[in-house]
């Protein structure tokens, strides 16, 4: 061809495709000291955040003092935690609180001084929206330990988890009609979710409060037992046992695919478990279960 240099006669190097074995991003940096390294970047104030050898992290409300309220401070605390654990290695959380009572809501006292205007607010309910969001598509396992209040705001902050354990001290309530207010932090969908149109709307309406068996019939925790940390430990320890990217599926993709008509959600389905089934961190288990050394499923003694 005239005025083709050699550069031109190089054959075009047709890039392959191919589906590595290599494991996603989301289970890196694995070794704790790295984990430690981002999170350690994180300034917290109204909360605290470690994470054990083993990639368990706990995540506490730590303003007790104020029965854990949501000030706006600390939800941009938990955006930036909640930004960087899918990314940190952690391999599943445990939300819990200091004090007696898991958290207030909203931080009442804060928002009358800050005398908001209405798109002040809406902004406010953005960012909670953020932080929630955040937890709750994140891909990672969060289980919340639960005790005293868990009320307004700290119920919308419960309901983003994906395990709700609580304990014998434990209740909820939407005490937003009493105080001249509605859920701005998720609630009219999770919390929906959970109970159902009726009992959220009476809840709201006649400040009711649930607590032990009649709060796990109604769904707004999954477990009741006697130290509901000790459970969530437990829980997160067996979380973490499974491979992340089944993690991330299961704290992830099911919560998208409730946001999509039946027939996206299903198509999303055979995607997601075209991506997981086919890990190769599920081979080894499948192998031992086909060689009869993995343990069966057993009903409860
Ligand atoms: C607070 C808050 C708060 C406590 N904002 N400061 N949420 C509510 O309607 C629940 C309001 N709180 C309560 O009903 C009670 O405080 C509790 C049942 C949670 C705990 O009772 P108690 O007797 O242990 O504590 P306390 O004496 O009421 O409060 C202790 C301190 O915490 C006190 O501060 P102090 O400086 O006078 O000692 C309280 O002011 C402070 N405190 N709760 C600010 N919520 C996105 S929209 C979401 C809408 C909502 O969340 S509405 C539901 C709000």
């Amino acid at each position: 061809m005239p005025g083709a240099g050699p550069a031109d006669k190089r054959p075009i190097r047709t890039q392959r495709l191919v589906w590595t074995s290599r494991q996603p991003r989301l289970t890196l940096p694995a070794k704790p000291e790295d984990i430690m390294k981002s999170l350690d970047a994180l300034d917290l104030t109204f909360t605290t955040l470690t994470v054990d050898g083993d990639g368990i992290a706990t995540l506490s409300l730590n303003r007790p003092e104020k029965r854990n309220a949501l000030n706006a401070a600390t939800v941009d605390e938990l955006i930036d935690i909640f930004t960087v654990i899918p990314r940190a290695g952690v391999r599943a959380v445990v939300l819990r609180a200091e004090g007696t009572h898991f958290c207030a809501g909203l931080d009442l006292v804060e928002h009358h001084q800050e005398d908001r205007r209405p798109e002040d607010f809406m902004h406010v309910c953005l960012r909670w929206h953020e932080a929630f969001n955040k937890m709750e598509y994140g891909g990672v396992p969060v289980i919340a330990a639960l005790k005293g209040a868990v009320v307004g705001g700290g119920l919308e902050l419960a309901s983003s988890a994906h395990v709700r354990i609580a304990d014998a001290t434990t209740y909820f309530a939407l005490p937003e009609g009493q105080r001249g207010l509605f859920t701005g932090g998720g609630a009219t969908i999770r919390v929906a979710d959970l109970v159902g149109k009726a009992r959220m709307i009476d809840m709201m309406l006649t400040g009711r409060v649930y607590q032990g068996d009649e709060a796990i019939s109604v769904g707004l925790a999954q477990y009741l037992v006697e130290d509901s940390e000790a459970k969530a430990y437990a829980l997160a320890r067996a979380a973490a046992s499974n491979p992340p990217l089944s993690n991330f599926a299961i704290c992830s993709a099911i919560s998208h695919m409730q946001n999509m008509s039946a027939l996206d959600a299903a198509y999303a389905e055979s995607v997601v478990a075209g991506i997981v089934n086919t890990q190769p961190a599920s081979r080894a288990r499948l192998a031992a279960f086909a060689d009869k050394s993995a343990a069966r499923v057993r009903p409860n003694e």
